[in-house]
C-alpha cells in the first residue's frame, strides 16, 4: 500500500481523486471504517456544491479556531478513522504549533482500529497519542459511543471534532466544552451546535488552522479580535448562500 496515486496532477479533479484514495488507503491500513468512504461520499457532494474552496467566513473560522485552541486551559484535538487518513501530518503540527493533545476517539470504536490509528500518527511525528486509556464517559451516550480519555477529552476545555456525529457533538457540548467542528455540510447538527462551525474540507482546514495559530501564537490580542470577529450563524448562512447562489 502506498499514498501515491496514478492521476496526473493536471487533472481537473486531481485534489478529490487523491482525497479518495488518502480514504481507501485508510481502509486498507485499517485505519479509517468502510462508513468512512460513505462519510466521504457525502463531504464530497457539499465541498462541490462550496466550489472546493475555503470561504471567506471558513477562513474567519479557522482563525478563531486557532485563537480557541491557543488560549485553552486544555485544548484536545479528536482524532477519527476519516481525519487519519487524510491528515495525518497535518494534525501532528496543529497539535504543536497550539499545545493540543490528539486523542484517537471513534463513532465505531474498535480497539484495533484505535492502535493502529495512534500508530500512524507516531509514524507522522506524534510524541503521545491519546484515547488508548478510555476511562472517561460522555454522559448521556451509550457506551461504546461515550468512551474518552479522563485526562484527554474528558479533561479539556476546548475540543476540535472534525467530521463528528452529531450526538456526540451535541453532548460534548452539553458538557460545556467549546466545541471547534470541521464539517462541509452547514446543515449538519454538529455544525449547528459548534462553537466554532468550519465549513471547510478537512484537508484544507487544518493547514490553515496551523498557519493562523504560528501567526497569533505571540499576540494575545490578535487572538481575542479573531474570536470576537467570527459569528458562527452568520458563517453558517454564507456558505448556505455559498451552496445555493453559488456566491
Ligand atoms: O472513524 P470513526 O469510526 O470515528 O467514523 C468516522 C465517520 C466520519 C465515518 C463517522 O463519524 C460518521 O459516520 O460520520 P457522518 O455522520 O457520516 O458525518 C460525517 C460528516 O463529515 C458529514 O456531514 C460529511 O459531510 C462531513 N465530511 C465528510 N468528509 C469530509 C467532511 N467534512 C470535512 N472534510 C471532509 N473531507
Amino acid at each position: 500500500m502506498s499514498d501515491e496515486v496514478d492521476v496526473p496532477e493536471s487533472h481537473p479533479r486531481y485534489e478529490s481523486l487523491l482525497t479518495r484514495h488518502r480514504i481507501e488507503d485508510g481502509v486498507d491500513r485499517g485505519i479509517t471504517s468502510r462508513q468512512g468512504l460513505i462519510a466521504q461520499g457525502r463531504g464530497e457532494a457539499y465541498d462541490y456544491l462550496l466550489g472546493e474552496r475555503t470561504l471567506e467566513s471558513a477562513d474567519r473560522a479557522e482563525r478563531a479556531a486557532a485563537a480557541y485552541l491557543l488560549r485553552a486551559d486544555h485544548a484536545v484535538v479528536s482524532v477519527n478513522g476519516n481525519a487519519a487518513a487524510l491528515v495525518p501530518g497535518e494534525l501532528v503540527e496543529l497539535a504543536e504549533a497550539t499545545g493540543a493533545d490528539l486523542e484517537v476517539n471513534l463513532f465505531n470504536r474498535t480497539e484495533e482500529r484505535i492502535r493502529a490509528i495512534a500508530e500512524y500518527l507516531r509514524d507522522h511525528g506524534a510524541e503521545e497519542v491519546l484515547g488508548l486509556e478510555a476511562d472517561g464517559r460522555i454522559p448521556g451516550l451509550d457506551h461504546e459511543r461515550a468512551k474518552v480519555d479522563a485526562d484527554g477529552i474528558g479533561d479539556a476545555d476546548v475540543v476540535l471534532v472534525p467530521l463528528e456525529d452529531g450526538d456526540r457533538a451535541e453532548a460534548l457540548g452539553e458538557m460545556g466544552k467549546t466545541e471547534l467542528v470541521v464539517d462541509l455540510n452547514p446543515l449538519s447538527r454538529s455544525a449547528q451546535v459548534a462553537t466554532v462551525p468550519i465549513i471547510d474540507n478537512i484537508v484544507r482546514a487544518i493547514p490553515n488552522v496551523t498557519a493562523h495559530a504560528r501567526e497569533m501564537a505571540d499576540d494575545p490580542e490578535a487572538q481575542r479580535a479573531a474570536i470576537e470577529a467570527f459569528d458562527a450563524d452568520e458563517a453558517l448562512e454564507a456558505a448556505e448562500r455559498a451552496i445555493r447562489d453559488g456566491a
